[in-house]
């Protein structure tokens, strides 16, 4: 008897321009596009199996091994519908195509990062889902596509499904047909970036991002600022950066755009505070450290990014990437660190 199984896995993605804030919160349209750097690395992802069967009774999903209810017209199951509803049109064009989506689904899905990196894994678990369940049902489709339908999932998901720098267009279509990722360069164009993951503490945040960024959007007038006046220009002078590999300009939007982030969230009322004083010295170490870099004409050396926590994301080129870890374990030294797109730890090269 034949068995229908599909694996995908999907890598985190770290954002330079940050996603905060939706206009349709049932079809996850985001009120400004965003641009992330994926960490696409071995030890990042999530791997999800999708099978399906004619005896299976209802879908079923496992995360790490722990099943999960699958709520009926939640994100989970509006990703699946879509997806089965694609198979549809494929078995409507071939008479042999087997009735899968007919069958329920049991779909299992594991991460390889710890907990206590402190890295979301509904980006990448979405990304993988649909993956998975595009491989399953043999869909003619983009990444591009997939990505409109992981998005439903989670925002932040839709960047999951491409390796490298990745764009989420926010679109302006109120049927979201045109608010998807796509690609702005592979990570081979740049290899020399790498990015390194502080954890500062892996607490479960106070404030979920789902319910925080529509307390944005609800209170903040900077945030309207923020999405007429500021990320526009920026997605342009971001994407130009990195195809000219232009380190400094990226390094300063990346900066700018994640204070402008937790800006907005100390401007929503009540306030949100994802940093802690663990954080904010992060962030004076690297602006010291970029200081005297560029005093000394040798450009900015680092760039932090901090996500609706306190972890810090610093991304830096190769050939500074040792004298950071040196001077982060250095003045943290209780600090776990993850390196993409390989790690020094992995690679034994020591710290
Ligand atoms: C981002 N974040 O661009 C921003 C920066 C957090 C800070 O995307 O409600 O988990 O599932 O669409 O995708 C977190 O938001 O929110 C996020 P939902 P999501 O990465």
């Amino acid at each position: 008897m034949a068995v229908y199984q599909a694996t995908a896995s999907a890598p985190v993605n770290i954002a330079c321009i940050k996603y905060w804030g939706k206009r349709d919160t049932k079809l996850i349209l985001p009120t400004n596009s965003s641009l992330s750097v994926t960490l696409d690395q071995d030890h990042l992802r999530s791997t999800t199996t999708s099978r399906a069967d004619a005896s299976f009774e209802k879908d079923r999903l496992w995360l790490n091994g722990t099943e999960e209810e699958i709520k009926e017209g939640g994100r989970m199951a509006t990703c699946i519908a879509e997806l089965k509803t694609l198979r549809k049109e494929v078995e409507a064009k071939d008479a042999h195509a087997p009735k899968l989506s007919t069958f329920h689904v049991h779909i299992s899905s594991f991460n390889n990062f710890p907990t206590a990196a402190g890295l979301a894994s509904s980006a990448s678990g979405f990304a993988a889902l649909v993956a998975s369940l595009a491989q399953l049902y043999a869909l003619p489709v983009t990444p591009s596509a997939l990505s409109r339908i992981a998005r439903q999932g989670s925002g932040s998901a839709c960047r999951s499904l491409f390796g490298g720098f990745v764009a989420w267009e926010m679109g302006v279509k109120a049927d979201g047909s045109d608010s998807f990722a796509v690609e702005v360069a592979p990570q081979s164009h740049w290899p020399e970036m790498h990015a390194l993951i502080c954890v500062v503490s892996d607490d479960k945040k106070g404030t979920s991002s789902t319910a925080g960024m529509q307390r944005t959007v609800q209170t903040s007038e900077l945030l309207q600022h923020r999405i007429k006046h500021v990320v526009p220009a920026r997605m342009d002078a971001i994407k130009k950066a990195i195809t000219a590999k232009d380190f400094d300009t990226f390094a300063t939007i990346t900066m700018q755009d994640s204070n402008q982030f937790h800006a907005v969230a100390l401007d929503t009322d009540p306030p949100i505070f994802y940093m802690n004083d663990v954080s904010r010295s992060i962030i004076a170490l690297i602006v010291e450290l970029n200081r005297a870099s560029v005093a000394a004409g040798k450009g900015i050396k680092a760039a932090y990014t901090y996500d609706a926590g306190p972890n810090a994301v610093i991304y830096a080129l190769q050939h500074n990437l040792r004298e950071i870890v040196n001077l982060t374990m250095t003045y943290f030294p209780q600090s776990q660190a993850f390196n993409d797109p390989f790690s020094l730890y992995a690679k034994g090269q020591g710290v």
